[in-house]
């Protein structure tokens, strides 16, 4: 298939809801040695931001959102391995917790960004999603991490990214590590109200953050 049919196709794959061909899809993504990040912006994501306007539309109802989550998953479990065999950087990167903040258990996004993260070099320590914000600070106490990404998807939740600024500040922490924000609700604007490190818009803009806040370090 050529590139574009199968970018088209990947995106086709997730809106249906159809696992089987969104695994397949990746699998021949990998066979034919694509550039993965481009598979998943351009193909998957898209996909994801349509069912996204068709709930929105009142089109898709839950059934539909998981079904489609499902498959993104399962292509991911193809593409991760091999994003992370293809990784071509050293681990110069330094240690990044990531996880989504509490009360939300949206993790796709937050997902692919560990991955490229890990793919570009940074040893990640993927805490999940639905994590108590105590929690990443024991976490990154723990393994020396230096920067804490948090990823939140309700405009509920994402308040949580802001009181973890102010529970780092109340340990006397905040100067310690660099927090960046991320997730469909949040932007650079509530990046900089909140007092966070950085914002990005999706996983490769939040590798190449993470590597200019790495170069500054
Ligand atoms: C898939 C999905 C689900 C799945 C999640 C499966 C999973 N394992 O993640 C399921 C079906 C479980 C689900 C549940 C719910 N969902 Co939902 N869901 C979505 C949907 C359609 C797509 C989200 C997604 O995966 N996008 C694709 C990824 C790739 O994009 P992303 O997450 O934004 O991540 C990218 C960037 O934001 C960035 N990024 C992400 N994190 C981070 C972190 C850092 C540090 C950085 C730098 C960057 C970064 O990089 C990522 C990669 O490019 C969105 C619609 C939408 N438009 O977003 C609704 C949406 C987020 N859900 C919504 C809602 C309301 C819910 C529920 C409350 C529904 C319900 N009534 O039960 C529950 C939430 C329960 C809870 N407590 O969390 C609303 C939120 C509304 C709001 N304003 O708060 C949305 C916007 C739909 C809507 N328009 O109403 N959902």
């Amino acid at each position: 298939m050529i590139k574009d049919d199968l970018l088209r196709s990947m995106s086709e794959a997730i809106v249906a809801g159809d696992r089987a061909v969104a695994v397949s899809l990746a699998a021949e993504a990998v066979r034919s040695g694509l550039d993965l990040t481009e598979v998943i912006e351009k193909g998957y994501v898209p996909g994801l931001q349509r069912v996204g306007e068709l709930w929105e539309q009142g089109e898709y109802f839950l059934p539909e959102l998981i079904g489609s989550a499902e498959s993104m998953k399962a292509a991911m479990a193809v593409l991760e391995p091999e994003l992370r065999r293809k990784k071509i950087e050293a681990r110069t990167g330094g240690k990044i917790i990531i996880g989504t903040v509490e009360g939300d258990i949206h993790d796709i996004g937050k997902n692919l960004v560990a991955s490229m993260l890990q793919a570009a070099g940074f040893e990640v320590f993927d805490l999940g999603a639905d994590v108590k914000l105590e929690r990443f600070i024991e976490q990154a106490e723990a393994v020396g991490a230096g920067t804490i990404c948090l990823s939140a998807l309700l405009t509920t939740t994402m308040s949580n990214q802001k009181r973890f600024i102010g529970l780092l500040r109340d340990k006397g922490l905040r100067a310690k590590y660099k927090v960046l924000v991320g997730g469909a609700p949040a932007s650079r604007k509530w990046a900089d109200e909140i007092g966070a490190d950085g914002y990005a818009e999706n996983a490769v803009a939040a590798v190449k953050l993470m590597k200019s806040l790495a170069e500054r370090a």
